[in-house]
């Protein structure tokens, strides 16, 4: 029978300190958070533990008498994931009162970037995060496995356990520069794409980026007809996907799909994901897809400018775009607090021709219009001027064809040079 073989979910206790000075709706907010990224791993979350403390207990997160309540509740739970960053012995001493496996933060989101990445880049990327965050919680483990792990080389010498840990760091360094060797060569081999996509004249990138399930992905589909992948899970896309603006537009504009942002991001992970996002910070302006629908937009707003920040593309011209509005969120309110924003759903095709207008419109701000003659011996010229310009309008005379075009400045002028050398 199939239920029979099928594997039972991990049951996971989702846990959490809320430190003074943590409001109630940032504490919930970011708990639904944690149980949202628990059921992308597949876990059924059988509960909730919270505690209110002035600040992380030193040596287990929670305080003694909680723990003990909170060992006692786990008996139902396969494992505890715990709301925030904590240390390797923190972690070890929870696990150890408790009996119960301890997860944090980081290492949920470090599990969903495991399990999500596809392409050798992000492969390597995570693998780099990971182990930049296991390499202590290693030594820690070993420093716990105590005299018995030590071997009987004995009194005075270094042990066999302490050389062993230093084996283990040197293997996890070695992996760290052969993955960071491999990924300059994958990030040589994207330069060359990007300075190909560079060199064509006439091309305009936009970058999609936002909140975790803020839809972009979805709009990237939408605005391009392409099948980038969507899915009602934390972290669907790891990788950066290009693709034109279809139907195509003058300026011919590429749009690119990226990894989503959340809350308390690994820095490892920020880190790793650099060159993807290095995306964002090429493209002349950079779409910030907000879910309109999720009561804390205002939060994920706000996360994800300080990532933009953090990586650099503070200074990138952006547009607000609200999304989900189908789902909820004040529309009226949105516009007043954010008057130039784009308030819409991506299941709707008018919204998206909107947006699409919008973002036609912006490369189109510096265009000029020109006059051009194009003599019947210059006809070759004709498949460029169509190509790279939007043709207005266009009458045949005795000699030749008059067009009237509108295009960017260098590329208007560029043909403006070859007409004349073709007519001379
Ligand atoms: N109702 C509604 N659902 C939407 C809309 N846009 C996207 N969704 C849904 O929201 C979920 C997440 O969409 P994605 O496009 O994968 O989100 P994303 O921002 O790419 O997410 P990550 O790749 O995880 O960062 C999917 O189930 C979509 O079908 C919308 O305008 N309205
Ligand atoms: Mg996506």
């Amino acid at each position: 029978m199939p239920q029979d073989t099928k594997e039972k979910p991990r049951r996971a206790l989702v846990a959490a300190v809320q430190r003074a000075g943590v409001s109630d709706l940032e504490f919930t907010a970011s708990l639904a958070e944690l149980r949202q990224l628990a059921k992308t791993l597949g876990f059924e979350v059988v509960g909730t533990f919270t505690q209110k403390r002035a600040q992380f207990d030193q040596t287990a997160y929670f305080g003694t008498g909680k723990r003990e309540e909170l060992g006692f509740l786990a008996k139902d739970a396969d494992l505890i994931l715990v709301d925030h960053e904590i240390s390797p012995s923190q972690a070890r001493n929870l696990e150890k009162e408790t009996g119960c496996e301890v997860m944090d933060r980081t290492m949920v989101i470090l599990e969903i970037f495991h399990r999500h990445a596809r392409s050798r880049a992000a492969r390597a990327q995570v693998e780099i995060a990971r182990l930049g965050y296991m390499a202590p919680r290693m030594r820690e483990a070993a420093k716990l496995a105590g005299p018995q792990g030590r071997g009987r080389s004995g009194v005075g010498g270094r042990g066999a356990s302490e050389s062993r840990t230093e084996l283990d760091r040197r293997k996890v360094r070695d992996r760290i520069s052969e993955l960071e060797k491999e990924l300059s060569a994958l990030g040589a081999e994207r330069k060359t794409q990007r300075a190909r996509r560079q060199e064509r004249p006439g091309l305009a990138r936009v970058a999609l980026v936002g909140y975790t399930n803020a839809g972009k992905s979805t709009l990237m589909r939408a605005l391009t007809g392409s099948e980038v992948l969507v899915a009602n899970k934390l972290f669907a896309t790891l990788d950066t996907t290009v693709r034109a603006l279809h139907p195509e537009s003058v300026p011919r504009v590429l749009v690119s799909d990226t990894v989503g942002f959340i809350k308390n991001l690994p820095h490892g992970l920020v880190a790793s994901f650099k060159s993807t996002l290095d995306e964002a910070l090429e493209a002349s302006l950079l779409l910030h897809v907000v879910d309109a629908s999720d009561p804390g937009y205002e939060r994920q707003l706000a996360v994800t400018e300080e990532v933009l920040a953090e990586i650099g593309a503070s200074e990138v011209p952006r547009m607000l775009v609200f999304n989900k509005i189908d789902c909820g969120g004040d529309e009226a309110a949105l516009r007043r607090q954010h008057p130039d924003c784009i308030v819409m759903s991506a299941r709707r095709p008018d919204d998206v021709a909107r947006l699409r207008g919008a973002i036609v419109a912006f490369f189109q701000r510096d265009l000029v219009e020109a006059e051009f003659f194009l003599p019947w011996s210059a006809q070759q010229l004709r498949g460029e001027i169509f190509a790279s310009c939007e043709v207005l309008a266009e009458r045949a005379g005795n000699d030749g064809t008059h067009l009237r075009v509108r295009g960017e400045p260098e590329t208007v002028s560029r043909l403006r040079g070859q007409l004349a050398r073709a007519s001379a």
